[in-house]
């Protein structure tokens, strides 16, 4: 508009500008053969008057005043033929007098016509400091004898001031136009948009009538709406508890966020004396939710594991967490022994949990144990409907436990917004195909709005499950399925670690933490230490991490004496089976390198198989020189993102499994493929030597990556799509309310 404006403008300047030259031309052409006309006519009409008069030199004046009277004449004056002035009226310019005009109506070629005799009619337009004039002269006779002639001047500055004034008109008339020419688009415009944006806002607020030409205009707008959100929330800078909170606030107006994760953040347990004691679980999970939680505040709903757990809920079976800051809620489920045998251990973790690992453990599936699973999975949602406030809440579906709750949710909660994580692995489908119940985990998971996973590889994963064994339309351009009407979008968002860690922040600094595990295990002041950090789980690798420290001290006699391996194993899934044998072998495996290698005063593996509070987990990582994970398969691993975190200092490597979805991000780590276990020595090895310098720039890179995709980035990019799925919602089914409302006029 502004563009069309200024154009407009220059344009009319420029015809201005162009007329106005031919107007003043035009204009003066007219009054200069007006002049002349209106001379010749009072020369000639008073030529008779004059010659009657030439020897009564009263009455000749007398003649020559009423000439002079119009007001346009300055004067007039009678000459004799021997050029000398023989009446005149008073004012007559000087100039043109009868001796200077005289040479020219005496001149052998006159400009004007010519007269019979030697004196001719003359004209000329001249300009005198006062303006310009026209001087004309007629010869005046008697009797055909020539005895003079008479001069008359005409002021011709009226001329001049009237092309002034035509002039200035022209300006007027000219900016009158540019005023109209760009106040009336605009105010037409103005008009326009408010007319628009009053229809627009109707109809996005459900009000009024649509007009079919606002169809393209909407679906444009929801696109450009979702592409200004997108920008806005990728624009450069760090994602931080604040500005995850605000994102919230902005996108989903503060609204009230519902977790349900099987694992609880805070588990109370009896200790000794009758005490009760706060323990943080080992899980992934829980490390990557709860600052999430602390920053959106809400419920979390999880089963109550702890034995003091019932001692410490209100009559809501709530309990006010983390224990000193309070900022959100956990509301306990509570699950009898045969229920926890078959939906946690049973069907969770003997049958899904090595269903989506490759890690070589057959998975068992059980008619028993998916029972449980779904009566479990509906005590769940039942409890999660009971929190929410509001008809469209959102609710957090976390993991493999609950692939049946986002369906029963959206059951009974239709407009809800429910965003599935699943931490761990999506197998290919013909995997897949392995699960008796496969069709009903599908569409349980499709009740979900947004279906998240660590990598595109695992969505992709699951679109070509849902592809292969249910009944659905999937539109592969936007990576989502269509299933009865509902459409459930499938994306890779790589979760990750707070940032800065907030046991970092209090930990002691590196030397002091060295020192203290120095002094804990009675190492030499040249030992080196390695660390690794587990649940104790069969997909962590843990038996090929440790015979690839067997390999490196039977391969490097140098490290023999000095190296230790220092394993914090948290005790997990302990009732089953293959849980109890990974425990056996691990400490079958540890107990022959420690004969075979260790001294008196050497231990190599150092077997820690118990439950670390964080703060003695980030000791362990500030104070060794490498940190090796070494998993089978693992949807992303956070130890890996910890022990990079842990680094202030810069030191230390990491040897990291390429079957991690950390390894994907960390490429600076040293990346093995745990069942070479001739490469993980060597690499082990390599770690062990490394130059500072070298540690010091792969730490770097890594932590500038760790603090930018930190977890308030994975949540917030959840949660800004969820935002837009919301709108789209909202439009969609206002569109779908006027088109049921009938054509538009
Ligand atoms: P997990 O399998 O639990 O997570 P991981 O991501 O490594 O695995 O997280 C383990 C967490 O437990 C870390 O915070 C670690 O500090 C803590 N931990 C481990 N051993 C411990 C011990 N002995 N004592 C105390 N704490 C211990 C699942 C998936 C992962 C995915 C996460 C998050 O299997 O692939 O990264 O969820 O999505």
């Amino acid at each position: 508009m502004a563009r069309f404006i200024l154009v407009l403008v220059v344009g009319l300047a420029l015809l201005t500008w162009a007329v106005s030259g031919v107007v003043q031309t035009t204009v003066r052409e007219w009054f200069e053969r007006d002049v002349n006309s209106r001379a010749k006519l009072v020369l000639t009409g008073s030529r008779q008057s004059i010659a009657d008069a030439w020897n009564d030199p009263v009455t000749l004046n007398r003649q020559l005043v009423s000439l002079a009277r119009d007001e346009r004449v300055m004067g007039a004056v009678a000459c004799n033929t021997d050029l000398s002035t023989r009446s005149g009226t008073q004012g007559f310019p000087e100039e043109f007098n009868c001796l200077a005009v005289g040479s020219r109506v005496r001149a052998a070629d006159p400009v004007v016509d010519v007269v019979n005799g030697e004196l001719h009619e003359w004209s000329t337009i001249a300009t005198l400091p006062t303006g310009r004039v026209y001087v004309s002269a007629m010869p005046i006779s008697i009797q055909g004898q020539e005895v003079g002639f008479a001069i008359l001047v005409h002021d011709l500055s009226y001329i001049d001031r009237r092309e002034r004034t035509a002039q200035t008109f022209l300006i007027v008339v000219f900016c009158i136009l540019a005023i109209l020419a760009s106040g009336i688009p605009l105010l037409a415009a103005k008009r326009a948009r408010s007319d628009w944006s009053l229809e627009l806002r109707g109809l996005l607020h459900g009000k009024g009538k649509q007009s079919r030409e606002f169809q393209p205009i909407l679906s444009d707008m929801r696109e450009l709406v979702g592409r200004m959100v997108n920008e806005r929330e990728d624009a450069p800078g760090q994602w931080t508890a604040e500005r995850l909170q605000q994102t919230l606030n902005r996108h989903l107006h503060g609204e009230k966020i519902v977790i349900l994760a099987n694992r609880e953040p805070y588990i109370h347990n009896h200790v000794a004396d009758g005490k009760i004691e706060v323990q943080h679980p080992a899980s992934g999970l829980v490390t990557a939710l709860e600052p999430i939680m602390r920053a959106c505040s809400g419920v979390w709903v999880a089963h109550g594991s702890g034995d003091a757990d019932r001692e410490t809920v209100d009559l809501n079976d709530h309990v006010r967490v983390p224990p000193g800051e309070e900022s959100y809620l956990i509301r306990r489920v509570w699950l009898t022994e045969e229920e926890q045998q078959g939906y946690y251990y049973g069907f969770s973790n003997e049958g899904l949990w090595p269903l989506c690992h490759i890690a070589h453990t057959r998975p068992v599936f059980r008619t028993a144990d998916w029972r449980q699973y779904r009566i479990v999975n509906q005590k769940f949602a039942d409890a999660v409907c009971r929190e929410v406030d509001s008809k469209d809440p959102i609710i957090l579906v976390q993991d493999y436990h609950f692939a049946l709750a986002p369906a029963m949710i959206r059951k009974r909660l239709p407009e809800a917004t429910v965003i599935v994580f699943w931490h761990i692995p999506w197998p290919n489908s013909e995997r897949m195909g392995i699960c008796p119940w496969r069709n009903e985990i599908l569409e349980g998971l499709l009740g979900s709005s947004i279906l998240g996973f660590h990598t595109q590889l695992h969505c992709n994963n699951f679109i070509d499950s849902v592809d292969r064994y249910i009944e659905t339309r999937i539109d592969r351009e936007h990576n989502a399925v269509v299933r009865q009407g509902h459409r459930t979008l499938v994306r890779p968002y790589p979760i990750s670690i707070e940032w800065p860690v907030r046991w970092v922040e209090t930990a002691p600094s590196p030397e002091d933490c060295r020192a203290q595990v120095w002094r804990d295990f009675g190492l030499k002041p040249n030992a080196l230490l390695g660390i690794g950090v587990d649940r104790l789980d069969y997909t962590k690798g843990i038996e090929e991490r440790l015979l690839a420290v067997e390999l490196l001290l039977e391969q490097h006699p140098e490290f023999r004496g000095r190296f230790s391996f220092a394993q914090l194993a948290a005790p997990s899934r302990t009732k089953i089976e293959r849980y109890k044998e990974l425990n056996e072998t691990v400490e079958r495996i540890t107990e022959r390198i420690n004969t075979r290698f260790g001294k008196k005063d050497y231990t190599p593996i150092i077997l820690l198989r118990s439950h670390h509070e964080p703060p003695e987990v980030f000791r362990f990582y500030r104070a060794a020189d490498l940190c090796f994970v070494s998993s089978l398969h693992d949807g992303m691993n956070l130890v890996a993102k910890e022990f990079v975190a842990a680094r202030t200092d810069l030191k230390g490597v990491l040897v990291l499994s390429e079957f991690t979805g950390a390894a994907r991000e960390l490429t600076e780590a040293l990346i093995v493929n745990p069942y070479d276990l001739e490469s993980c020595a060597a690499a082990l090895a390599v770690a062990l030597t490394m130059p500072a310098d070298e540690q010091q720039d792969r730490m770097r890179s890594m932590r500038s990556l760790l603090a930018q995709f930190n977890v308030y980035r994975w949540a917030g990019k959840m949660l800004v799509d969820a935002a837009r799925l919301r709108n789209q919602e909202r439009v969609a089914g206002r569109l779908a309310e006027h088109a049921n409302a009938g054509p538009a006029d």
